[in-house]
């Protein structure tokens, strides 16, 4: 592959808070608002955040199984997002967002938070499902706002990879997967030279609100962190502001490979940033400090794959 000129030109398309009663259709024609902008921009690839179809549902109890798959799409496209589709293969524009996915896989059925790489032919090109999912399983009623991705979701058995897309290779990862370094390392094995990572961040952290003021920080420091040790650009792309009562974080950001946040959104509602992003960049770090073929020591890691904790 040639490493000159591998220019991606990349949007983040932030979205505001979607209401609980707003139908796919309003967000599918807010995406396609900010997509045409991007194509105005001559963007290559537009990145939309986790869950992008609909409120961020796991913040509600529901004891009925049929109001929780109501909030999921058995089948991509479908008739809610197929103007999307249609309207960015006419504009000839790459594009990744993330939804809730109910599957069949291994006989049987599924419940993913998932994210799509879709190429410039309107292909879906990639599939990720999320390996971290946070919160919890039972109803807790002391706190504000529940966090029920552990009893929504069914964690990805299929890991990390990378697909070749505009002359490189991009990756996906969703929400909580960005504060975990293991995520960007296995991205970075995989070959990715590029991750697209869509998250929901509330600000307030009921566990421990001692740090509902390093919200912001802890997103940037994990996705320059990632970026930096890895030596990819990461697109951070937040859903945003405040969504049926819960502060959701901005702060969408485009980083290069060595760490610097070359792109970031300034407000808490839908929003695009670009920026060109060199494939060949990547370099910068990856013949540099680190080399992965001439500095890593996977045999003194044996834990990291091993273990999920100490054993205490
Ligand atoms: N959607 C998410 O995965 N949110 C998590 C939680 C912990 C707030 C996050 O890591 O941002």
């Amino acid at each position: 592959m040639d490493d000159k000129n591998r220019v991606v030109r990349t949007a983040a398309a932030q979205m505001g808070p979607i209401a609980r009663d707003e139908p796919r259709a309003s967000a599918v024609a807010r995406m396609i608002k900010l997509l045409e902008q991007a194509a105005r921009d001559k963007v290559d690839l537009v990145v939309f955040p986790e869950l992008t179809l609909t409120s961020f549902f796991p913040r509600w109890f529901m004891p009925d199984q049929s109001e929780v798959d109501a909030y999921f799409e058995t089948e991509m496209p479908n008739a809610a997002t197929a103007p999307l589709f249609a309207r960015a293969h006419a504009l000839g524009i790459a594009f990744s967002f993330g939804y809730a996915e109910i599957c069949r896989h291994d006989g049987r059925l599924h419940h993913f938070n998932t994210s799509i790489l879709v190429d410039g032919a309107g292909q879906i090109i990639d599939r990720y499902r999320k390996v971290h999912l946070p919160g919890h399983t039972n109803h807790e009623l002391w706190r504000p706002f529940q966090h029920l991705e552990k009893r929504y979701f069914d964690p990805s058995p299929f890991g990390f990879q990378s697909v070749d897309l505009l002359g490189g290779k991009i990756g996906q990862a969703i929400c909580n997967d960005r504060r975990w370094p293991e995520t960007y390392r296995e991205l970075a094995l995989s070959g990715a030279e590029m991750a697209l990572i869509g998250y929901n961040t509330p600000r307030h952290y009921p566990p421990a609100p001692e740090h509902d003021h390093l919200q912001d920080f802890h997103n940037h420091l994990s996705l320059q962190s990632g970026a930096y040790a890895n030596g990819m650009w990461v697109i951070g792309v937040a859903k945003a502001g405040l969504e049926e009562g819960c502060d959701l974080i901005g702060g969408s950001a485009i980083v290069a490979p060595t760490g610097e946040i070359i792109a970031q959104a300034r407000t808490l509602g839908d929003e695009i940033i670009v920026a060109d992003c060199d494939l060949a960049r990547c370099a910068e770090i990856r013949t540099n400090i680190f080399d992965f073929a001439q500095h890593r020591r996977p045999d003194a890691y044996k834990r990291i794959a091993g273990r999920t904790a100490h054993p205490d």
